[in-house]
């Protein structure tokens, strides 16, 4: 596909930012952007990508965990006895053969998950949960380019030599559970049943939360997607660093993607009275939770390299003149290679012990979740980058520190990534913000992609 008209691609980028700003106000929270897993904010979130992803000629279905699957058929799904075409100009007229529109909500007893025919298929998305207190392009940006770039091919009446999937995923940030990737481990087939025990804060299970959502969670098996279709997963997110901006480049191609080990550590000491316990006889959770802090930031400074973070804490039993007597606290640990990963979370496990053990404090270390390191497909990328030449951009590889749903479905299919530049790098934080023009870039670049990979297609 020729590069596209600029104002074309601007016009579809202006609409892209008008959705971010739609999703950006549905929040479970009056005064700032928090929308998690299977919530009624999701379910509204939901509902509006669903309607765009049909306006944009997609048949859409929602699977049992909630993630939302749009597809826009290849050019062979066409009746070809009727004539049916797809209309060159102006909006197709023509229903594609396959079924149409599935309910959003999940059939329950859904066991034939896959309603589509089995033909070469890209998907592209992202997920639509967010962090507490986010900026609205991280997550949803994918999902919205994905679905721009669906709305220009109908607008030139094209259809590719594959058939198009756009996914907005259910729980890519595991704010409620604090498991990452829920709705792309579902979708890959690499969903722990174990999860479904899991309880929020409000002590309502994994379980109850999909069953509340409209979903069956015994039936989340069946909602695995064949990977034999696939020609990969290419998802569109926002740098979140500050590489791109430093470079002025409006797009990056990812090489890979840092794992990540996601714990729970508790601290047991003794409660007492603020005012009467000498503090040599104190058993003190939070002075103890405090010393580790301190150390898993020395160790993650001394080794290149490595992240690591206290990012949630709960401290009870909570008074301002009761000695804690118990501490929770996320511990998240990062590092592109999986054995120097492995290795800190061994070291900060045995530093918490030593302080324990000198304190008198109980510890108890919770593995919640470890996510592999993710290299994303050399020719997939190779092909991406080639699309951001040609559309007229220096491609410039770059690893992801951050986690995207690309990481569980990697295990599906080969998968890539485009980043775009967002502003100081800042995201997880309400200032994360996204240049219009730079949109454009990223739905230029997409097109090219796709008419990179149909050549590839039609000569395969
Ligand atoms: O935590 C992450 O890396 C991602 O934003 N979920
Ligand atoms: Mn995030
Ligand atoms: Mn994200």
């Amino acid at each position: 596909m020729p590069n596209q008209h600029p104002l074309r691609n601007t016009q579809h980028a202006i609409r892209v930012m008008q959705r971010a700003d739609i999703l950006g106000s549905i929040s479970e929270e009056p005064d700032r952007l928090t929308r998690r897993f299977a919530t009624p904010a999701m379910r509204q979130a939901n509902e509006l990508a669903a309607g765009w992803m049909r306006e944009a000629g997609m048949s859409v279905r929602q699977d049992n965990i909630g993630n939302v699957i749009g597809r826009y058929e290849w050019r062979g799904a066409w009746d070809q006895g009727s004539g049916i075409r797809d209309q060159g100009s102006g909006l197709s007229t023509a229903q594609p053969v396959v079924p149409d529109r599935a309910p959003l909500a999940p059939r329950a007893s859904s066991l034939t998950p896959n309603p589509w025919p089995l033909v070469p298929t890209l998907i592209m998305g992202s997920h639509l949960d967010t962090v507490r207190d986010a900026g609205k392009y991280d997550g949803p940006l994918g999902v919205l380019v994905a679905i721009a770039c669906v709305e220009r091919l109908r607008e030139l009446g094209e259809r590719l030599p594959f058939a198009l999937e756009v996914v907005a995923f259910a729980d890519e940030e595991g704010l409620r559970y604090h498991t990452a990737y829920l709705g792309s481990n579902v979708l890959a087939g690499s969903f722990d049943p174990a999860y479904l025990d899991m309880a929020d804060e409000d002590d309502v299970t994994v379980s109850e939360a999909i069953r509340a959502f409209g979903g069956n969670p015994d039936a989340l098996a069946h909602d695995k997607r064949s990977g034999e279709d696939l020609l990969g997963y290419c998802e569109v997110h926002i740098e979140q660093g500050p590489v791109l901006e430093a470079e002025g480049l409006p797009v990056g191609v990812v090489s890979a993607i840092s794992g990540q080990t996601r714990l729970n550590v508790h601290f047991n000491g003794e409660a007492g009275h603020a005012g009467t316990v000498p503090m040599r006889l104190r058993r003190d959770a939070l002075c103890a939770a405090s010393e580790f802090v301190l150390a898993v930031e020395a160790l993650a400074r001394e080794r290149e390299g490595l992240v690591a973070t206290v990012g949630q804490a709960s401290v009870e039993p909570g008074a301002s003149n009761v000695i804690p007597g118990h501490v929770q606290m996320s511990l998240d640990v990062r590092h592109i290679d999986d054995a120097i990963r492995e290795q800190a979370c061994k070291q900060l496990r045995e530093q918490a012990e030593q302080i324990c053990a000198r304190r008198q404090v109980a510890l108890e270390w919770q593995h919640l979740q470890s996510s592999r390191s993710v290299r994303c497909a050399s020719h997939l990328a190779g092909m991406l980058a080639q699309a951001v030449e040609r559309a007229g951009y220096a491609p410039r590889y770059l690893p992801s520190g951050a986690g995207h749903d690309a990481v569980p479905m990697s295990g599906l299919t080969d998968v890539a990534m485009l980043f775009v530049r967002c502003k100081g790098g800042v995201s997880h934080n309400p200032a994360e913000s996204v240049a219009v023009e730079d949109v454009a870039v990223a739905i230029e670049v997409m097109g090219e992609f796709l008419d990179v990979l149909a050549r590839e297609q039609a000569q395969a």
